[in-house]
């Protein structure tokens, strides 16, 4: 067994490029596989098919495919020493929990939404992304994919809640993280610091498409946004970056710029993520609610359910003390709705 650690993934995917980054940031030796006639025919599959996989040995050398990111980059804390992404400070690791999911369940949408709602975008994106798998695949095939892929993913946008409705929700956000990281970036080359956290990795996986890839957002970030537009670039890349312990930010002194990214999550993240977990509790089968005075609809997002209930866990082990300084730092940010106790 080679010491590299195989990773299944697509340039196109958000996730494999927040994992590529991570473990170029981590110096951790992988090989990166895009498609089946690029070796790999005889690693196992994953439960759920979804990219990136990562093959990890289990206590008897088997091979096992695991699919999610955010688990994945805790097993590699634990397996891998050294250029951690997780703070020390509970605190610090806290907020940098709910920044990469606010990256990975949040982000994602105005990714796809972009992606797969406007003409421009749907061509790019139709004509390019097939030709991962192979890029020496004759024309007619290749055309055959555009049109298989772009309408499966089409018919896919509701799972996102992509929809006519909350388009304008959709982009007014990311038109404001830009904004609020933009000027975050002015001050910490990090979300969190001089060093990056898993945050870090989970809003740059979705930024490299949106900033890099689909030409409507990427217009967006070019024409107002350099400062994020350079720091996609450099993230891509950071194993030359040499970090000490002591360069997050210290917890009780969260900069404005900050507190700036957690009230935009507060306006959008918080209040679709708490309307959909109720509509799970509640067997719905749609998601209401408002988002800045609009309205949001789609319909409910299960695997959504599962990661604030994580967030929640997260907090629940927090000792009391930390749970008070984090308190502190989400007070009046919208995002202490996350993890107050249930009402009623
Ligand atoms: N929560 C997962 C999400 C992974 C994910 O959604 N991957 C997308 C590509 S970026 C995928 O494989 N979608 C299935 C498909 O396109 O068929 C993670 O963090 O790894």
């Amino acid at each position: 067994m080679s010491d590299l650690l195989p990773v299944r993934g697509s340039p196109g995917s958000p996730y494999t490029r927040k994992m590529l980054a991570l473990l170029r940031y981590r110096r951790i030796p992988y090989r990166y596989i895009q498609s089946d006639r690029e070796g790999g025919q005889d690693l196992p599959q994953p439960k759920v098919q979804l990219i990136p996989v990562f093959y990890f040995e289990d206590e008897t050398g088997e091979l096992t495919a695991e699919v999610d990111s955010t688990p994945i980059i805790r097993r590699l804390e634990d397996e891998y020493a050294g250029r951690s992404v997780i703070a020390s400070d509970p605190v610090v690791a806290f907020l940098d929990y709910l920044l990469e999911d606010y990256g990975d369940e949040w982000l994602t949408k105005a990714m796809f939404h972009y992606r797969w709602y406007y003409d421009d975008d749907v061509e790019m994106a139709g004509s390019v992304l097939p030709h991962y798998a192979d890029v020496s695949q004759p024309d007619e095939q290749l055309a055959r994919l555009k049109e298989i892929f772009s309408e499966r993913q089409i018919s896919r946008l509701y799972v996102v809640g992509s929809n006519d409705t909350t388009a304008p929700v959709i982009e007014g956000s990311y038109k404001r993280f830009l904004s609020c990281l933009n000027e975050h970036l002015k001050d910490y080359p990090f979300l969190l610091g001089n060093r990056p956290g898993a945050g870090d990795f989970g809003c740059f996986g979705q930024l490299t498409q949106l900033v890099q890839f689909d030409p409507t957002p990427a217009k967006i970030a070019a024409a107002g946004f350099p400062r994020v537009h350079a720091w996609v670039s450099k993230m891509e890349d950071l194993s030359g970056l040499e970090v000490t312990d002591d360069q997050f930010l210290d917890a009780d002194a969260i900069p404005a710029t900050m507190t700036a990214i957690l009230q935009e999550i507060g306006r959008t993240y918080v209040p679709v993520m708490l309307a959909n977990a109720a509509a799970l509790d509640q067997g719905l089968d749609k998601v209401e609610t408002e988002v800045e005075g609009a309205a949001w609809v789609q319909e409910p997002f299960p695997y959504q359910g599962k990661t604030l209930q994580w967030l929640r866990i997260e907090y629940a082990r927090l000792s009391e003390d930390d749970r008070g300084r984090v308190d502190g730092v989400l007070a009046g940010t919208g995002c202490e709705a996350l993890v107050a106790p249930a009402q009623g």
